[in-house]
């Protein structure tokens, strides 16, 4: 953990202006630190997010702190100047007093980056009612309409073949090969599960070498805990958690709405019998989502929206459970079981979409 007085070092980096007064953990993100932390100027006190970048998740942090600007930048373009609160619709980057993006301590080789807190907003690990699914499919699609269009050159790709389903395969086989932390018996099924499913799995990177799909930028991690939603109006407010911003396939990018909003239960629980996949929440966001990004799909675009739900399942379950077998190395985990309970969840979750696959399809037409 990083005291209070380390974040003060840290701010005193950034163009930021008035006295440090607290910082405390906020949110419930898998992969960085992230922390608001308030400071008291003249007009009173301004919240801040700090967080510490995960490079080993990034490995090229500078990169990715160019995307985040470039994306962060555009966005803050096309917001209407006329709009009320419009600063509350972008994450806007805080330079360092170098002019950088972000701040690398090379004491300790961390990297650093500030934005401005969304006041007044919250985000969902579970979507509660079928209004907070619409408007995070709206406010999603609305992003990805926006950053369709950004200028100049491809982005980085932060995360190398980071959807790459039959890439995440091979290194779930990899992983049981090697078993390190002789776990690979305690999950047996699950792995029978992930491996049955193998050959569907590669269906989209598949469309995409035919050139059936044609790759735009993406979010890539459109989990429901990645927009913000106004507490009083409940109206989406902002897309939040820009690391894997770069080019993608719009496919994932829906289907992570309908893993995570559509889930009825927490991405841990270990209560299987509560986990399915509502099929209200489905229609919610798949029609929240064709509100604003029906312009620009394909027919087959269009045709391969509800595969998309269960591939990205699919994919995300098999990473747990890699990462479980190989010891918990990337995500955040609370307890030793976690990835495994959560690998279980998310396949409960596969399982529900197969079981509703023909509704979900019709619920297109
Ligand atoms: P991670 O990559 O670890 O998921 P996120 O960027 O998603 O990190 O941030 C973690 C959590 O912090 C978010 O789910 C959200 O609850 C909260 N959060 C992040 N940025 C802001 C912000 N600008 N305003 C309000 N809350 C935020
Ligand atoms: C991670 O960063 P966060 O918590 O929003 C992960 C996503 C997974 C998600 C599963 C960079 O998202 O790919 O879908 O956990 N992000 C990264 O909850 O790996
Ligand atoms: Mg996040």
């Amino acid at each position: 953990m990083t005291t209070q007085t380390e974040i003060k070092d840290i701010g005193d980096q950034f163009n930021i202006e008035g006295e440090f007064v607290s910082s405390a953990p906020l949110g419930n993100g898998h992969i960085n630190q992230t922390l608001l932390v308030t400071y008291l100027n003249k007009s009173g006190k301004k919240k801040y997010v700090f967080q510490k970048i995960n490079h080993v998740v990034f490995k090229e942090p500078m990169k990715l702190m160019e995307n985040y600007s470039r994306v962060s930048s555009h966005l803050r373009a096309c917001i209407d100047k006329d709009e009320t609160q419009n600063e509350r619709r972008n994450l806007d980057v805080v330079l360092t007093k170098l002019g950088e993006a972000c701040y690398h301590n090379l004491e300790d080789g961390s990297f650093w980056r500030c934005y401005n807190y969304i006041e007044g907003a919250e985000t969902y690990d579970v979507a509660e009612n079928t209004n907070q699914a619409y408007e995070a499919a709206t406010t999603f699609a609305q992003f990805l309409k926006l950053v369709k269009d950004l200028p100049g050159g491809r982005l980085h790709e932060t995360i190398p073949n980071f959807h790459n389903t039959p890439a995440r395969m091979d290194a779930l086989k990899k992983a049981i090969q090697q078993d390190p932390c002789d776990r690979l018996k305690l999950v047996k099924d699950e792995v029978r599960f992930a491996l049955d499913r193998e050959k569907e799995a590669g269906t989209f990177i598949k469309l995409l070498q035919e050139g059936k799909l044609t790759e735009l930028i993406t979010h890539n991690d459109t989990k429901i805990n990645n927009v913000l939603l106004d507490c009083k109006t409940g109206k989406g407010v902002c897309v939040i958690d820009l690391d894997t911003v770069m080019p993608g396939l719009i496919h994932y990018d829906f289907g992570d709405m309908i893993r995570s909003g559509a889930a009825s239960a927490k991405e841990n629980s270990k209560d299987l019998s509560i986990v399915y996949m509502k099929f209200d929440m489905y229609s919610a966001i798949l029609h929240g989502f064709l509100e604003e990004a029906d312009e620009f799909l394909t027919p087959l675009d269009k045709e391969l929206l509800p595969l998309s739900a269960k591939i990205i399942t699919l994919e995300i379950g098999t990473r747990f459970l890699t990462d479980y077998l190989l010891g918990d190395k990337y995500f955040k985990t609370h307890h030793a079981d976690e990835n495994r309970d959560r690998t279980r969840m998310q396949f409960k979750m596969v399982s529900s979409m197969e079981e509703q696959f023909v509704k979900m399809q019709n619920e297109l037409k």
